[in-house]
């Protein structure tokens, strides 16, 4: 299989499971600007919606969006410790976790990404919607070590992506939330944590 990703973009979050699963990939990274791939190609003729990631199956079909990929690696390698099988309930709880990443915390970062969206609308606007938005995780994390409970599972991976950006990208301090400080700074020590963003010359 091949992950198509942009570097520090949410597709870190496929490769970080790609790791903890133990799998072999091949990657091939995108300018998210031109829509090239290193390689060349028109990456909107791989993925007409131009995101990444995309994941290229062995029998070539593209695989896309983040919570499907993430469930399609679990699924298909039994990785329960990642997500729980059919029939228990707390496969629910992961799928809510990772549902709430990616439409409410990965989705609320859209205007910062945006350079056309004035500062100051940013500031007054956007800035306190992400905050509440991530204080809902900060209390989970109270009582939870990790965001389903008390193991890393599927929606950890793509937290811990968008955690990175909270000071980058919305330049908002971590120390805010010292939950979730504390969580993203344990994470950066886990093994896949750390060969993802060393492949992405991430710090
Ligand atoms: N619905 C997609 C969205 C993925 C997404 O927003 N990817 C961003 C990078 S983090 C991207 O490729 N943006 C460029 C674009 O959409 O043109 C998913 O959940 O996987």
């Amino acid at each position: 299989m091949k992950l198509y990703y942009s570097k520090g973009a949410c597709s870190l979050s496929v490769r970080i499971l790609i790791h903890e699963m133990g799998l072999s990939a091949e990657f091939e990274s995108v300018d998210l600007k031109t829509k090239k791939t290193e390689t060349g190609a028109d990456y909107f003729q791989i993925n007409p919606k131009g995101a990444v990631p995309g994941l290229l199956l062995d029998n070539n079909e593209l695989l896309t969006e983040n919570i499907v990929i993430h469930q399609y690696l679990a699924d298909t390698h039994k990785a329960t410790n990642l997500l729980p099988a059919f029939g228990d309930k707390k496969r629910y709880r992961v799928v809510e976790w990772l549902s709430y990443v990616s439409s409410d915390l990965h989705k609320s970062f859209g205007p910062f990404f945006n350079p056309d969206v004035p500062e100051e609308i940013k500031e007054k606007v956007f800035k306190p919607i992400l905050k509440r938005k991530f204080s809902a995780v900060e209390k989970q994390l109270q009582s939870n070590p990790f965001l389903a409970g008390d193991h890393f599972t599927l929606p950890d991976a793509y937290l811990f992506v968008v955690l990175r950006w909270m000071p980058t990208v919305a330049k908002v301090n971590l120390s805010e939330f010292p939950k979730l400080e504390n969580y993203f700074s344990e994470l950066k020590k886990r093994k896949s944590v750390q060969q993802a963003l060393k492949e992405e010359n991430l710090s």
